[in-house]
């Protein structure tokens, strides 16, 4: 059974595990690999993860078992994971991004960041690692937009929220030719847009942040960040619309570039997802009461600072929230190495 779920305490302990992913990406910023900033962030990740007091489960991390040395889905990770006495430790369902935009942080470019979420057993939606095509926007716009609706409406929907006019809003979108047609139908109706290299994950908390200048993010990303851009949405009152999506022709790639629609049919029946065509609300994806999210930045973008390393030491920018606590903590922290005459800066 496990103990209860302390909130506020767990945020914090995520909080270093999101701050040590971090700085270890950090260090290999523009070095032009993407694969090894990776790694280097899911060690520094797997290795504070197995600190923290709880019977940890991955439900969303770097892929299956034979794929992924770490950090794999199913997973058993933190102090309960490693005692005879599992019972002293809370249940806890994890979802990790140890670095997302690799490519981001590979180029030293911005908005690259290191993201956990967590929940009571059951509390993520275990994804399938497919696309996913997502409706993102913050708390004012919540309930006035419809995956479905054509995009026009929805952006005259979340104006009319927000008291502007379309032409004031900003869109981010992925930039891939699958958003051809999105991109033409965002132009049409006036609004402005900006396109990302990578990282729609980091783009869809934006979007639920009044102050960033980003209104909403649309189209098609990955479906683990779905999961992740979810969890925080419900510490952030902001919503999430979502429908999986593996049809090549709506992705705009060759058909043998991925798995043929019978055989991913087959496998979200296996997972248990028997409408693949079913629309994902925030509560679908991330239906646990007590959520904990956090995110560190790696390189500086729209939310959060990137890491800073000086002589004496390094410095971090994170967000840390959860459902229970309500709270949303930006933490500005300075990881000291240096001796007693080190100086710190307001
Ligand atoms: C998506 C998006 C991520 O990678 O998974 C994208 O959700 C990959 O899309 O945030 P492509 O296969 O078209 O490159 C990210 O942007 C992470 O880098």
């Amino acid at each position: 059974m496990g103990t209860e779920i302390h909130s506020e305490q767990l945020s914090l302990d995520f909080l270093r595990v999101c701050e040590a992913a971090a700085i270890a990406a950090a260090r290999t910023m523009g070095k032009g690999d993407r694969r090894y900033s990776d790694q280097v962030a899911v060690e520094a990740m797997r290795k504070v993860l197995d600190t923290v007091p709880m019977r940890g489960r991955i439900v969303i991390g770097e892929g299956e078992r034979d794929e992924a040395p770490m950090l794999y889905i199913g997973e058993e990770v933190g102090l309960g994971a490693r005692t005879h006495r599992q019972n002293d430790y809370p249940e806890v369902d994890i979802a990790v991004d140890p670095l997302e935009g690799t490519n981001l942080c590979a180029l030293g470019a911005n908005n690259a960041i290191s993201v956990i979420a967590a929940a009571e057993r059951g509390g993520l939606l275990n994804a399938p690692d497919i696309y996913m095509d997502k409706i993102v926007v913050g708390p004012s716009s919540r309930g006035a937009v419809d995956i479905d609706a054509p995009v026009k409406d929805n952006l005259e929907k979340i104006a009319q929220r927000l008291g502007r006019d379309v032409e004031d809003l900003t869109v981010i979108v992925l930039d891939r030719p699958r958003h051809k047609k999105l991109i033409e139908e965002i132009r049409a109706a006036g609004a402005r847009i900006r396109l990302i290299s990578d990282g729609d994950l980091s783009a869809g908390i934006s979007a639920a942040v009044a102050g960033t200048n980003i209104h909403a993010l649309m189209g098609i990303g990955g479906a683990p960040e779905g999961v992740l851009t979810a969890a925080a949405m419900k510490c952030l009152n902001g919503e999430i619309q979502a429908r999986l999506v593996f049809d090549p022709e709506r992705l705009g790639v060759d058909r043998h570039k991925v798995p043929p629609a019978e055989k991913v049919i087959a496998r979200l029946h296996e997972m248990g997802i028997d409408d693949p065509n079913k629309v994902y609300y925030t509560d679908d994806l991330a239906p646990g009461k007590k959520i904990i999210f956090a995110a560190t930045g790696v390189t500086d973008g729209a939310l959060l600072r990137g890491v800073r390393f000086f002589g004496a030491g390094k410095r971090t920018h994170s967000l840390v929230m959860t459902t229970e606590t309500r709270q949303i903590r930006f933490i500005d922290t300075v990881h000291i190495e240096g001796g007693p005459s080190t100086v710190i800066r307001f």
